[in-house]
Order: structure tokens, then sequence, then C-alpha cells
């Protein structure tokens, strides 16, 4: 009886092994965060950075859930289970991860069914007093953050004196409710959105043409904070998502770096992408377009890119008013359909310019 209870031990610690040595191995070069949410202790660390679960809600402790019941792999946080919880990102020592970068890019898996979900909202400021960090304004938004909806995800970057800047508006896709990889890359110049490592939307380059005053450094700042779970809108906005496997990366990444990435990260079937020029070497005398594009290509963000992974049956055309939580103008509060980017096209000036 002893021996039998041994084994089913061992058998127990080899299976409680297999899930914490089963984190995915992504490329190092530059990898400045990485976050398994295997469970509160190490999963919470890791290559540098640690997140460290917070509120703001007075005489509260910090309670942020993981769960083993749905996640990617191994455990995940469970951010509409933490309710006003929220990760605060930063190195080891504390000081700010993302200030000080030229660009960076941030990849990470989530599901999420309903809501809103601010799963990584970059902001100056002082964490230690989020009213003089400032609320955000309309029109007056001055922060990086990738906001998700159940079956859309907006890129916004902002630093908005008296105008909406630039975001790529809410872009659909087919995964509500279902686990994807979201891996976004934040150039100098550009900011680029991936599901699953196929190209999704975004702009290539020219984005401080249309912006002048949206290099990282205008944003940031020197003191910059880095939240998964929360961004600064009103009293306080969360996520209602699971969110898995979360790494970033010191540099804007290339398109064959992202496929490399998610393929690390667990996406299956990509293929490197097909070989572009090689990068010219002499300076582009073509002038970039600096007129926002106004015309939205048709069915652009509602289709999937070839071999796009359909949702689960059901799972598709969530309706949009799941995405209507936002009030007063929270960024993306007013999108969630195709037609929304259209207007938000012609009013705001936004701009979804694709590659292929
Ligand atoms: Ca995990």
């Amino acid at each position: 009886m002893k021996k039998i209870l041994a084994l089913v031990m061992v058998v127990a610690m080899m299976a409680a092994l297999a899930v914490t040595t089963s984190a995915a191995e992504v490329p190092e070069e530059g990898l400045i965060a990485h976050f398994t949410f295997d469970d509160l202790d190490a999963g919470l660390k890791g290559a540098g950075a640690v997140a460290t679960p917070v509120t703001i809600v007075a005489d509260a402790e910090p309670e942020i859930v993981v769960t083993t019941d749905d996640a990617h792999e191994g455990g995940a946080v469970d951010l509409g289970a933490s309710g006003q919880n929220f990760l605060n990102v930063t190195k080891e020592d504390g000081t700010p991860l993302l200030s000080g970068l030229e660009g960076f890019t941030v990849s990470y898996w989530s599901k999420n069914n309903a809501g809103t979900g601010w799963n990584f909202f970059a902001v100056p400021g002082d964490i230690a007093d989020l009213g003089a960090m400032g609320a955000q304004t309309y029109l007056s938004e001055r922060y990086i953050g990738i906001l998700e909806g159940a079956s859309d995800v907006a890129v916004e970057r902002y630093n908005c004196t008296g105008a909406r800047t630039y975001t790529t508006g809410a872009v659909t896709h087919d995964y509500a409710d279902a686990w994807k990889l979201i891996t976004v890359s934040v150039g100098p110049d550009s900011v680029e959105l991936y599901i699953n490592g196929e190209w999704w939307g975004g702009m290539e380059s020219g984005l401080l043409d249309m912006y002048p005053n949206h290099e990282l450094a205008s944003i940031l700042g020197d003191d910059s904070k880095l939240f998964i779970g929360f961004a600064n809108w009103e009293s306080g906005e969360y996520s209602t998502s699971l969110v898995d496997d979360y790494v970033i990366y010191d540099h804007a990444m290339t398109e064959a770096e992202v496929v490399d990435l998610a393929t690390a990260m667990g996406v299956e079937g990509l293929s490197a992408p097909a070989e572009t020029e090689a990068p010219s070497t002499e300076p582009t005398t073509e002038a970039p377009e600096t007129e926002p594009t106004t015309e939205a290509p048709a069915g652009d963000g509602t289709e999937a890119p070839e071999g796009g992974s359909p949702a689960p049956a059901g799972t598709q055309a969530a309706p949009a008013e799941t995405n209507a939580s936002d009030d007063e103008g929270g960024c993306g509060s007013t999108l969630g359909a195709a037609a929304a980017i259209v207007a938000l096209a012609g009013v705001f000036g936004c701009a979804i310019v694709k590659k292929h």
C-alpha cells in the first residue's frame, strides 16, 4: 500500500514538474519580461521583470487570480475574476521597464468573451498617486494601450492635443472566447498588430510624419508605468480577459521575428513570411503619405488573413454591444464594428494601412 501511495505521489510530482517546466522557450535576444502566470510566485517574474499585484481600491489588499482551469499552458491570470486588481510591471529593481526604449514588442495569449480588456497599458506618471498621474482626458490622451473586446482589438498610441491621434481602430477577428496570440510591435515610427503570428493591422512606417510628437520618449517619459489589466480612464478601467504567457522585447520585431516568436509561443502551422526586398540603404525619397487614409478598405480587419483559424462554431459575430462598457470617450469605447473604423478614419484621422 505504501508503495502504491509513493508511486502515486511520484506520478503526481512528475505531473507537476511537467507543468512547471513546459513554459514556452521563446527567443532570448532582447527579452526583458516573461511571465508564465503558472502561479502567483515564479509565474509573475521572469527575464528581469516582475509583475506586482496592485489595486487602487482604498484599504484593499491586492489579489490577483491565477487559474489552471482554463489556461493556454499551465496556469493563466484571470483578470476578470481579479476584479479591481491588476499587475504593475517593472524591472526587478522597481524601475520603469519601457522608458528609454525606441521600440518594443509585446506578445501574450488571451481569451476574452465580453467587455473591456486592457491587457497592456503604458503610461507616464506615478502609480503612488493615480489621481496626480491624471485620469485620461478625452482628446488629451497620452498612453500606449492594447484594448480587447470579445472579437476585436485596438492598439492606441496617443499623445493627443485636441484631437484623437493614432489608433488601429477596433480590428475584428474570429477568436471570441478562444485563445489567441496577440503580438504588437511598436517601433519609433510604426505600430503593427499580429494575431496568431499573422499581420492584422497597423502602420509599417510614417506614423511620426502624421503625429510628430509620438516618439516613445514623448509619450512615456522617463518614469513610465506599465499595467496589465488596468487603464486610468475615469476611475479606472480593467480587463475581463484570461491572459497567459506574456513576453516583452526591447525592440520592434520584424514580421519574420514575429513569426518565429509566435511559433515558439505555440502557434502551429506558420511559415516564414515571403521574402521581401532587401532593405534599402538609401534614404527613401518618396514622400510618405501625410494625409490620413480616409477610406477604410472594404472588409479591412473583418476578414481573417489566409490561414487564420476559424473560431469555434457559434462564437463568431459577437454582438457589438459587448464592447460598449466604456463611457465618455474611453479610448475604444465607440469602437467595435468595421463601420466604426470607417467613421473614425474620417472623423479622427485614424488610419489602417495594410501592407499586403
Ligand atoms: Ca501559463
